[in-house]
């Protein structure tokens, strides 16, 4: 990992390309490992609208939505227990978080050419003292950072394969989304698409 001075978006920390072409490839190794025991799902939001993108958990705790709301699951929808977070993730939490505590979720998400994720916060967790750590993997995607109420000006950047987001401190409720990602713009995920990864402490 090459840590240098990150750029800030609005309070939120961008490390960009923090992880070098093989790190990406051995995380990347690591992850399908979760998927082969947790499966990628396509949630429900509450309202009944599936997500577009597909998701799966690692640690204590996974983060879940169907009909009955937004929530931390200690089990995959179909009952498995989520498998530990992988070392290699665990490491980028320890050179970035700043924090003290060790993160309870990894949060797997898929975007193929057609996914996005609309604004929304970060509000699921119990201390909004600690950060979210957020790993980009994979095509490029619109990243959009706006306030802690809806409305208002926004901001956007581009998000590449490597980087890294700490949403920290100010920033830690501010709304952000993915306004959509660039097919083909980067070649190590062999079918295409991105992986987003996002650390939390959720108690
Ligand atoms: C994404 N990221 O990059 C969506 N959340 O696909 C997030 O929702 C996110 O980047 C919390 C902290 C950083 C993030
Ligand atoms: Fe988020």
């Amino acid at each position: 990992m090459q840590k240098s001075v990150p750029l800030d978006l609005r309070g939120m920390q961008v490390f960009r390309g923090l992880l070098d072409l093989e790190e990406q490839k051995r995380m990347v190794a690591a992850l399908r490992d979760v998927v082969r025991e947790v499966p990628l799902f396509h949630p429900m939001t509450p309202s009944g609208k599936r997500m577009s993108v597909r998701m799966t958990s690692a640690g204590r705790f996974g983060w879940i939505t169907d009909a009955k709301g937004y929530r931390y699951s200690p089990t995959h929808p179909e009952g498995q227990t989520w498998p530990e977070i992988p070392e290699i993730v665990l490491k980028v939490w320890l050179e970035v978080s700043g924090a003290t505590r060790a993160p309870e979720s990894c949060l797997i998400n898929f975007y193929d050419a057609e996914a996005k994720m609309g604004l929304h916060q970060d509000r699921d967790e119990q201390d909004f003292s600690q950060p979210v750590v957020s790993i980009s993997l994979g095509d490029e995607a619109l990243f959009r950072v706006g306030n802690e109420t809806r409305g208002g000006k926004t901001e956007s950047l581009w998000l590449s394969s490597g980087d890294v987001v700490v949403m920290g401190g100010a920033s830690r409720l501010l709304y952000h989304g993915i306004d959509r990602v660039k097919p083909g713009s980067s070649s190590l995920l062999p079918k295409g698409g991105r992986i987003n990864v996002t650390l939390r402490v959720v108690t």
